[in-house]
């Protein structure tokens, strides 16, 4: 196993966040074998049950807890069936006092894990009830980014915390602050980038299983499990609890960033993370288990709100390509070049593959929008254009890897999404992009002071950003699957146009 206190900057990828030995302090943790003995349990039980009550490894759960309590422990821990389930009770009496616990149960591989914090004021059917008018608003919004807007704007509101953004993973496994409702004063960072490294491999892993952290206090001690090896050698697995305490690592970016409570939720879509709420408060907040429940049963419905939006989206796409054909057919039948089609076309374009420049290049004609090369940079590169395959696209994030004469613009037009249109001489249409490092620009105060830790000043988001920056240096937005399937369709589309124009030249002559 590795050793947690091995775990550099470099490595982060090999700590194993689910077996640190260490829960947070707000609740108490017994895990018992099957008989109801005591194998683990965490050092701080009479600080969340009350003096003197406390139970020792070994010992039977029943010396501490009574008859009654007894019997909903274990019905819960007979209704745990498939892997991950986690079972909640709320507002038990476990001691036969007034004294009310909400009890979290889950096995871990011998063990049953009970996780068992003070109940605090808050009804689960008031904080369900929360989620219809919430879901109703939600579905209202047809678009991606207005309705993530809106859950972000919501679940600020339900939870009264200060920020919440959605932080969304990218194919290459970056991520982009997408949405952020966040108390007036604070820096905002909607539209900033972070690389892969910043949540890591196991921790991305970790939170398709478990929905639902909380970091309650980031100044808090963590709280010890003993033993911390169990008597078959092995830590015990913390990856369903509610309580594991936070990587070393996080808790110091959490640190730096001032931020003094944190939650997220997983967004999974197609049983993928899609992506996270991530939610953070300037000072401790410990949510009630209830809200933290709800919130969970949130991120569900939310995660099927959100597949519908995406799949409407793909589809919509899919019908302004098709209405791209239908454009250009109408405009060549009336007699519209194909070299001045660019006005009529290139917004349309603009909504199916965003894009921040277009070269049209017809019968030796040269035109261009935006942020393309110029007509003799162009002219430079087509041997190079004419050198590929004939009837394939050609994408690129960088194009001048595979074209070094397009060096002389990769300011301007890093991305190329190539389109070739006809065999000889070849016209082509082709989308630019520019470098990402100019499209992506870090809006917050460069001059406000960071805190170190131990790990030095890496760890925050201006740093983050940076090294994402260094990841991306010379390339521009990948072009999506998506985008390449309507780019294909356009594909098709044009050589139709070219051949049709060619058949006509021909008859014509004849
Ligand atoms: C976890 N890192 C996380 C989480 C987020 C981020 C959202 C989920 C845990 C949580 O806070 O609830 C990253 N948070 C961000 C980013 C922003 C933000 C990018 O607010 C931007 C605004 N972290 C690093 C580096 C390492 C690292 C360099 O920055 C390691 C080399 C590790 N991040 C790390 C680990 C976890 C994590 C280990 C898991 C924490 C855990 O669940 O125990």
């Amino acid at each position: 196993m590795t050793n947690p206190s091995n775990v550099t900057l470099s490595n982060c990828d090999r700590e194993p966040i689910h077996q640190l030995g260490q829960i947070q302090a707000f609740g108490a943790l017994i895990a018992v074998n099957s008989d109801w003995f005591v194998a683990h349990r965490s050092t701080n039980l009479e600080d969340i049950f009350g003096r003197g009550r406390t139970v020792e490894i070994g010992a039977s759960l029943t010396r501490l807890m009574t008859p009654g309590a007894m019997d909903l422990l274990r019905s819960a821990a007979a209704n745990l069936a498939i892997p991950d389930q986690v079972e909640r009770l709320f507002g038990v009496a476990l001691f036969g006092t007034d004294d009310l616990f909400d009890c979290a149960l889950h096995s871990s591989g011998a063990n049953t894990i009970i996780e068992i914090e003070p109940h605090a004021a808050g009804d689960l059917n008031r904080q369900l009830a929360v989620l219809r008018p919430i879901m109703s608003r939600l579905e209202k919004h047809a678009d991606l980014l207005p309705l993530v807007e809106e859950a972000a704007r919501q679940l600020r509101h339900t939870l009264q915390i200060d920020r919440v953004m959605v932080y969304r993973f990218r194919d290459d496994l970056s991520g982009e602050v997408i949405a952020e409702a966040a108390r007036e004063d604070l820096e905002k960072f909607r539209g900033l980038r972070y690389p892969k490294s910043d949540i890591p491999t196991q921790a991305r892993a970790l939170y398709v299983r478990n929905r639902f952290r909380i970091i309650a206090d980031v100044e808090a001690e963590p709280v010890p499990i003993e033993p911390g090896i169990s008597l078959e050698g092995e830590p015990l697995d913390l990856s369903m609890s509610a309580l594991r305490a936070v990587s070393p690592i996080h808790i110091e970016y959490l640190h730096n960033m001032g931020v003094g409570a944190s939650l997220s939720i997983s967004i999974i879509v197609g049983g993928k993370l899609w992506g996270l709420f991530a939610c953070h408060h300037y000072g401790p907040k410990l949510l009630p288990y209830t809200q933290r429940t709800a919130a969970e049963l949130f991120s569900e419905l939310f995660s099927l709100v959100l597949d519908r939006t995406l799949s409407r989206q793909i589809a919509n796409r899919r019908d302004l390509g098709r209405d791209i054909h239908t454009r250009l057919m109408r405009d060549v039948a009336a007699g519209t070049p194909l070299s001045s089609s660019l006005p009529m076309i290139e917004p349309v374009i603009q909504q199916v593959i965003p894009h921040d420049g277009v070269s049209i290049f017809v019968e030796d004609i040269y035109d261009s929008r935006g942020s393309a090369p110029n007509e003799e940079e162009f002219r430079a590169i087509v041997p190079g254009l004419n050198a590929a395959a004939t009837s394939r696209l050609l994408a690129s994030e960088q194009i001048a890897e595979r074209m070094p004469r397009a060096t002389r613009f990769a300011d301007r037009a890093a991305g190329a999404l190539i389109i070739p249109v006809s065999r000889t001489p070849r016209d082509y249409l082709v989308l630019w992009r520019k470098p990402l490092t100019q499209t992506v620009v870090w809006a917050g105060n460069p001059e406000k002071p960071v805190e170190t830790g131990p790990n030095g000043d890496r760890l925050t988001p201006r740093k983050s950003f940076e090294a994402w920056q260094e990841t991306v240096e010379g390339r521009a937005e990948k072009w999506s699957e998506a985008e390449l399937d309507i780019a294909e369709g356009l594909r098709v589309t044009l050589l139709e146009i070219i051949l049709r124009l060619t058949d006509e030249a021909v008859a014509e002559r004849a």
